[in-house]
């Protein structure tokens, strides 16, 4: 009796200890449960802490962006296109050309300028130029248009780079097959949409006169102070002109075979027209240059041939242009304010 006795209390007592177990057990589980909630719900908090932060970050650094446009042209992100016309125009300008005037203060005046190119950092530019400039020789002229040609296209809002093509040595002047060259060259080192072919000496009057290419090959100089400011003939397609890339790829580009002075500018006129193109002109109280006064250079004489040749047009332009510009490159020098291509005409270089 005592033995069943102490067994049933031996019974009970393990199951007081099971019951004990098991609620205990329970309260654990329970208790590890909200621990561990309580936890999550903190790193929740946490993480919306963290997610706040940044999104306000954010926000405060794209009104920082957005007010520095409105001031200061600053950074470049979030930015659209520049506007078809630019808000730094200025219109019609007296020129001056200041005899004294060097590279340096030019330089000076230009500090966005780097390596001859420029672009606008408070918006995407429309187009992408190349100014292309035939050049011997002219070391003044040439200065004169680059302190005025550099805030001109700035304040266009254009990306540019300006090329200066050198012909060396004294042999006769050829500046249709200078033009090629620096197209040629120019392609090799950016995607240029569109060239401005420009003399040394022809110097813009109104920035209003925009140095971008239109749906049709453009000519700029409708009037220069030496021509009473009117069109030299009906036709005239020289001085300066505007091209894109395939304008001037679809003509095979200048011929190569107008030596001295005359007539390849109405060699590419005739090509233009041949390729069903038409030359637009700005309007003539905008197109409007100063022509800094020159005599006729030596090495660059009338050419006494160019009717010949601007008679056969048709049967030449295919082979004589862009495919067929052979030349010797001396050096490719990225200066300061442009970059300068020095090439030689007067030998034929050796095919490899
Ligand atoms: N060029 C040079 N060096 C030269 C010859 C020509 O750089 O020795 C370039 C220069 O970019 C020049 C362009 O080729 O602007 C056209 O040549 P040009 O200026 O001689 O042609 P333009 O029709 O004058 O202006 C021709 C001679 C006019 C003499 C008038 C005298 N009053
Ligand atoms: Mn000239």
């Amino acid at each position: 009796m005592a033995l069943s006795l102490n067994l049933f209390h031996c019974l009970y007592k393990f199951r007081v200890l099971v019951l004990v177990t098991l609620c205990l057990m329970v309260l654990w589980t329970t208790f590890s449960y909200f621990v561990d909630s309580r936890q999550e719900i903190s790193k929740a908090k946490n993480m919306m802490e963290v997610f706040r932060k940044i999104t306000s970050l954010e926000n405060s650094q794209r009104e920082e962006k957005v007010e520095s446009n409105t001031n200061v042209p600053a950074l470049k992100s979030f930015q659209g296109l520049c506007p078809a016309l630019s808000p730094y125009l200025r219109g019609a300008s007296k020129l001056t050309f200041k005899p004294s005037v060097t590279l340096e203060e030019v330089q000076k005046e230009n500090p966005q300028v780097v390596e001859g190119r420029y672009h606008p950092t408070e918006c995407s530019a429309l187009q992408r130029v190349a100014i292309l400039i035939p050049h011997r020789n002219r070391e003044r002229h040439l200065l004169y248009l680059l302190e005025h040609l550099h805030p001109f296209l700035q304040r266009q809002q254009l990306d540019y780079g300006i090329y200066v093509i050198h012909q060396a040595g004294n042999a006769k002047f050829n500046r249709a097959k200078l033009l090629n060259v620096g197209y040629l060259e120019a392609l090799k080192e950016a995607n240029w949409d569109c060239f401005i072919f420009h003399d040394v000496d022809l110097v813009p009057e109104n920035d209003f006169n925009i140095y971008m290419c239109d749906t049709q090959p453009k000519h700029l100089v409708v009037g220069r102070n030496n021509t009473g400011y009117r069109l030299r003939y009906r036709g005239y397609f020289g001085g300066v002109t505007a091209l894109t890339r395939d304008q001037f790829s679809k003509v095979n580009g200048f011929s190569n075979s107008y030596w001295g002075w005359g007539g390849e500018d109405d060699d590419l006129r005739i090509r233009v027209e041949m390729q069903k193109m038409k030359v637009v002109r700005p309007s003539a109280d905008i197109a409007r240059y100063t022509m800094i006064f020159h005599n006729r250079d030596p090495g660059n004489e009338e050419n006494r041939e160019r009717m010949k040749l601007l008679r056969q047009v048709s049967r030449t332009w295919k082979t004589d242009g862009l495919n067929s510009c052979s030349y010797k490159l001396l050096s490719v020098e990225h200066n300061p304010l442009y970059i300068n291509i020095t090439v030689d005409f007067s030998v034929q270089p050796k095919v490899s």
